[in-house]
């Protein structure tokens, strides 16, 4: 299955969490890691007194089940030290399941597509680096989703730098 995940941190070395996190991905034995997007610096959405995000999207395959990915996914999270306590609030490393194939899943732990991609910058703009053609469930192809730059998402590194991630 063709999987899109966005990964987002902003405590304790966020661009270094994204990178780790990035390498944890390619080294799982249950996924075929294809492609990361350039990291991206955003302002917060959510309360205003926590510090700035680094964003990414990346493309993976797997055979793995949703609900299997989601573990894996909170897994990854954890070994990244992550506390969950205020919703939206500041985290050492979030990944969001944005997409499983054409899968539309309204579940109690997985809710795809991912429900927040139409009104965040810091999804649409790195998942445009990677994949602008994708067509996601239900909303259409990525480059096509108007998307306000209600988070000033703005690219980290050039283009150039993405196959040396
Ligand atoms: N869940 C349901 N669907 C999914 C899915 N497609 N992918 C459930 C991942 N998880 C999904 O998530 C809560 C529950 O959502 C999970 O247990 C899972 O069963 P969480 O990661 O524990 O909690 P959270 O991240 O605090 O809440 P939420 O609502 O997921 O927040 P978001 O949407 O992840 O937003 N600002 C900037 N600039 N950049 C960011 O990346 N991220 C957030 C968090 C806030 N502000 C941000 C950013
Ligand atoms: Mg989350």
């Amino acid at each position: 299955m063709r999987v899109f995940l966005g990964l987002g941190a902003n405590l304790a070395q966020p661009e270094q969490q994204i990178l780790t996190a990035i390498e944890t991905l390619r080294q799982m034995a249950d996924i075929v890691f294809m492609q990361t997007s350039r990291l991206y610096g955003s302002s917060p959405m959510g309360p205003q007194d926590q510090p700035d995000y680094v964003n990414a999207v990346v493309e993976i395959e797997t055979e793995l089940s949703p609900l299997a990915l989601l573990d894996l996914c909170q897994w990854i999270e954890q070994t990244h030290h992550r506390n969950r306590s205020v919703r939206w609030g500041a985290r050492t490393l979030d990944i969001d399941i944005l997409s499983i194939d054409d899968l539309v899943v309204h579940s109690e732990r997985l809710t795809l597509p991912h429900p927040g991609i139409v009104s965040r910058d810091f999804v649409v703009l790195p998942w445009r680096d990677i994949a602008p053609d994708y067509i996601i469930p239900n909303l259409g192809a990525v480059l096509s989703i108007h998307v306000a730059a209600d988070f000033a998402a703005h690219p980290l590194s050039s283009l150039d730098g993405v196959s040396s991630l």
